[in-house]
This record gives structure tokens, C-alpha cells and sequence, in this order.
């Protein structure tokens, strides 16, 4: 029984790239490309993934008799003609034993590189397998994925760090600051898992428990992110309209202690917390052992957020901390899980901020924005071929549509260097390899470099929180 759609790599590409084989100039042996964010959403890219799709597609004998036979049958049925590159894919098979004659070098995973900068690189290492470097092209470009959701979340957790940093006493909550409730929102369990991931190089709060057997299978981390006992409303609106005060305190009685997450808004979020927490459960919440976490999901998440706390704060009791800014008691926190991106959360923060209270008191949440709500077009994110080999001469390849100059392509070899706290790509092979931060990761069916998830977090710390 297949696993998955297809364990075939010779299948995992588009179409039109098996009939590329017989359209580049005669006697082309190599062929380089290059991978790069052109711009977009957020000035910088973290580089995370492409190790993820190494392990999974390219490394040892990838090419079999099998497979060959059968992309042979595929292809012979999809275009009704025999463009598959038979031969080609034979020729891996007997002179490579299977294993792809490929190098690739990239920047460090974790790295937060500006955009227009050149990420990772690819090339032939056999010179009859230049048709090779671009067929892998539709499976490497998907790095665009985990990529874009580790950037988005790293911006989110440098918002966070920012209100954290003005309002409260430290910044040691951060890394639990923005939850992933994504999984269900994501469209596949490989596509949760690699996106999850993306966000726990930044984080380490998580329901997406795909992503943490991404992290543990592809990156050697034994549990990459936490979480703690929580409601649905089917757990309380099943004890009925009138049950909602016994569906709370069977919450609270049967997780005694810790931190355990109550949704509060299936009828009426302020009688919810007025009434049923403020009064009714007051004094079961205050002799509990742990923090209660009231979670809204509805509603205008600025204006909910802000009246919840206003609500608590008044039947509870706040402090002010060392910042001047309102504290629920140490027990009672509130979770904010709907409407959460990019966007909405900056105007939650700012209006917390305003009415006084310290983004110590809240957590988000968030799902589809985190995970799904992104394209490849966020980061602009494109493989281009920069160097050819054809009739023995070096070749200078390029494109600069005159309908799109953003869509310009980079010339020759490139390396990427950091001098002076700053990344430069060198175009045409003129940079310095003393300077060059790239990493051979791929070789001829070896990987070469094997990231940890801790590395990979390390790389992508934001400075806030960088300790020297
Ligand atoms: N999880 C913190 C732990 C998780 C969740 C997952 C969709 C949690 C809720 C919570 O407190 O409330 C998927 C929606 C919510």
C-alpha cells in the first residue's frame, strides 16, 4: 500500500519539465540555478525546509528500475507520446547507482536573509545530467512553504517581543506568546507538519502535533513544542445552556492543577465571565493549583480581548507591574484564538497597550493565517537557472522581462556573503569564498550538512532576545 501520492520522485514534477530534456542547446553539460525570495510581504526570509525535502526525496538510491518503468508508463499515457527521458534516468540508475548527481548549497537553515538575496543553489556534478538541475525544481520550490510560515511567524513573535518589551516586566513568556491552532485549518497532515514546524523554529506552543513529528523525524528534536489541557465547546455545550457552570468546574476539578484553557464564549462570553467565572467558580478558580487560561472566540478580537480583561480585572483584582501596566493575579490568564494574523495582532496588542494592560496577561492563537493564509507569491519566492556549460564555454544565463523587471533573474555563479553584519549576493562568479556563507548540503545522494531543530532556532533568534 503507497504512503503517500507517490514515493516516485520521477513523478514529482511538472509536466512540461519531462519534455525539457530535448530543449536545451546541443551539447549543454551543466546546468546552475539558483533559489531566491524577490521581495514581498516581509523584508527578510528565514530559510527553513529544504532540509525536510532533502531527507525525503533526494537522499541514496532514488531512481530504481521500478520507478523508471513505471514514470515511463505514466508519461507514455498522460501525453501519448515518449518524451519521458528513459534514457537519462537509466543512465543515473547504472552510473550513480540511483543516487542523484546533484550538488546543492545553501544558507544555514534558520538564517534571516534580506530579500533579493540567493538562498540555496543548485547544479549537475555528471555533465550528461544537466537536464537534472531544473527537473528538481517543482519539489525544491516548495521550500517557499515552511519558509513563509517560519518568516510570518518570527515577524508575529517580533511584534510580540515589542509590546512585551513595553509592558511587561521580562520577555521570558515570548516563546509561548502565539500557540499554533492550525492543523485542521492546513491541507494536508504533510503540509501541517512541515508548516507547523516553520512556526516552532520560533515558538514552542503547538497543537499541530504533525509539526512536532516533523521536527522530531527530520531535524533530531525529541518534543519541539508543548501544550496543556483545553476545552472545545463540544465539552461544554453538550452539559447544555444551563450546564455551562458544571461543564467549567468539571474543568477545573478535573485538571486540578497546572494551566488548563477554558473557551467561555459559547453563549454569552460576559456572563461567562462575569457571573460564572467572576462569581459563581471565584473562589474554586483562586484555591485552584495552576492558572486558569479564559479563552473568547468570537467577536471583534480588539474589543473582546480588552472588555474580557476589563471584566476578570474587576472581579479578580489586577496589580500593576514594574512597567506600570495592569496584571491579572498569577491564576487567571486569557488565550485569544480567532481572528489571529499578522495584522489583527498588532491592533490587539496597541489597543491592550492603550487601555493599560500588559501583554503578559494574554496568548494567542492562531490557525489559518499561521499555517495556510500564504502563497508562494508572499515571499515572491523563484528558482532560476544563472550559469550554463554549453560547448565547453561558461555561459552567463538570464531573464529581464520588459513587462516585469521585478522578475529580473541573476547572472552566473553566485555565492552569498556577510561582511559587516550584512548578506550580499555576488553575481558571475566574482565573489570571495572566505566570505561565502553557503553550505554544500546535497552531494551525489549524500547529505552532507544535517541540521538540529536547536540550530535552526538559534539562527533564527530575533535580536530582542539574542544573549551575547
Ligand atoms: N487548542 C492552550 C492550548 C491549546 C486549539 C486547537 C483549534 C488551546 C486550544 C487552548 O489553550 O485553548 C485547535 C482551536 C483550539
Amino acid at each position: 500500500m503507497a504512503s503517500s501520492i507517490t514515493e516516485n520522485l520521477l513523478l514529482v514534477t511538472d509536466s512540461y519539465k519531462v519534455t525539457h530534456h530535448l530543449q536545451y542547446p546541443p551539447n549543454t553539460t551543466a546546468v546552475y540555478s539558483y533559489f531566491e525570495s524577490r521581495g514581498g510581504k516581509f523584508p527578510c526570509t528565514v530559510f527553513f525546509g529544504l532540509q525536510y525535502i532533502i531527507k525525503r526525496w533526494l537522499t541514496g538510491q532514488v531512481v530504481t528500475k521500478e520507478k523508471i518503468k513505471e514514470a515511463k508508463e505514466v508519461y507514455h499515457l498522460h501525453f501519448s507520446n515518449d518524451y519521458f527521458n528513459e534514457d537519462g534516468w537509466n543512465y543515473i540508475l547504472e552510473h550513480h547507482n540511483g543516487c542523484l548527481p546533484v550538488r546543492i548549497r545553501a544558507v544555514p537553515e534558520g538564517s534571516v536573509i534580506p530579500f533579493k538575496n540567493v538562498l540555496f543553489t543548485v547544479e549537475n556534478t555528471d555533465p550528461k545530467c544537466f537536464w537534472l538541475t531544473n527537473y528538481l525544481e517543482t519539489l525544491l520550490v516548495q521550500a517557499w512553504y515552511p519558509m513563509t510560515v517560519a518568516t510570518n511567524s518570527r515577524y508575529q513573535k517580533e511584534i510580540i517581543a515589542k509590546y512585551l518589551h513595553e509592558t511587561a516586566d521580562n520577555l521570558d513568556s515570548l516563546p509561548f506568546k502565539l500557540h499554533d491552532f492550525g492543523f485542521r485549518g492546513s491541507t494536508s497532515v504533510e503540509s501541517a507538519g512541515i508548516g507547523g514546524a516553520g512556526h516552532l523554529v520560533n515558538f514552542k506552543g503547538t497543537d499541530t502535533i504533525a509539526a512536532i513529528c516533523a521536527a522530531r523525524k527530520f531535524y533530531a528534536c525529541n518534543i519541539a513544542g508543548f501544550s496543556i489541557p483545553a476545552a472545545e465547546h463540544s465539552t461544554i455545550t453538550t452539559w447544555g445552556r444551563e450546564g455551562e457552570r458544571e461543564a467549567f468546574s468539571n474543568m477545573l476539578n478535573n485538571f486540578p492543577s497546572g494551566a488548563v484553557s477554558i473557551v467561555s464564549d459559547s453563549y454569552d462570553i460576559w456572563n461567562a465571565c462575569e457571573n460564572v467565572l467572576g462569581q459563581q467558580l471565584k473562589s474554586l478558580i483562586e484555591n485552584r493549583n495552576g492558572t486558569l487560561v479564559v479563552r473568547p472566540d468570537s467577536g471583534e478580537p480588539a474589543e473582546v480581548v480588552v472588555k474580557v480583561l476589563n471584566i476578570l480585572g474587576e472581579k479578580f483584582g489586577c496589580t500593576k507591574n514594574s512597567k506600570g501596566y495592569k496584571m491579572l493575579p498569577s491564576f487567571l490568564r486569557i488565550i485569544q484564538g480567532d481572528g489571529i494574523s499578522y495584522e489583527s495582532l498588532a491592533v490587539i496588542l496597541e489597543s491592550m497597550k492603550k487601555q493599560g494592560w500588559s501583554v503578559e496577561n494574554i496568548v494567542f492563537g492562531s490557525g489559518g493565517a499561521l499555517l495556510q493564509r500564504m502563497d508562494r507569491d508572499t515571499q515572491k519566492c523563484a528558482y532560476k537557472c544563472s550559469y550554463a556549460l554549453i560547448n565547453g564555454k561558461e555561459v552567463n544565463v538570464y531573464k529581464q522581462p520588459v513587462t516585469d523587471l521585478g522578475k529580473k533573474s541573476k547572472k552566473g555563479r553566485l555565492t552569498l556573503e556577510y561582511s559587516d553584519g550584512q548578506y550580499k549576493t555576488v553575481e558571475e562568479g566574482k565573489g570571495d569564498p572566505k566570505k561565502d556563507v553557503f553550505v554544500t548540503v546535497f552531494e551525489n545522494g549524500k547529505l552532507l550538512k544535517d541540521y538540529t531543530f536547536d540550530e535552526v532556532r538559534a539562527n533564527a533568534e530575533i535580536d530582542l532576545l539574542k544573549t551575547a
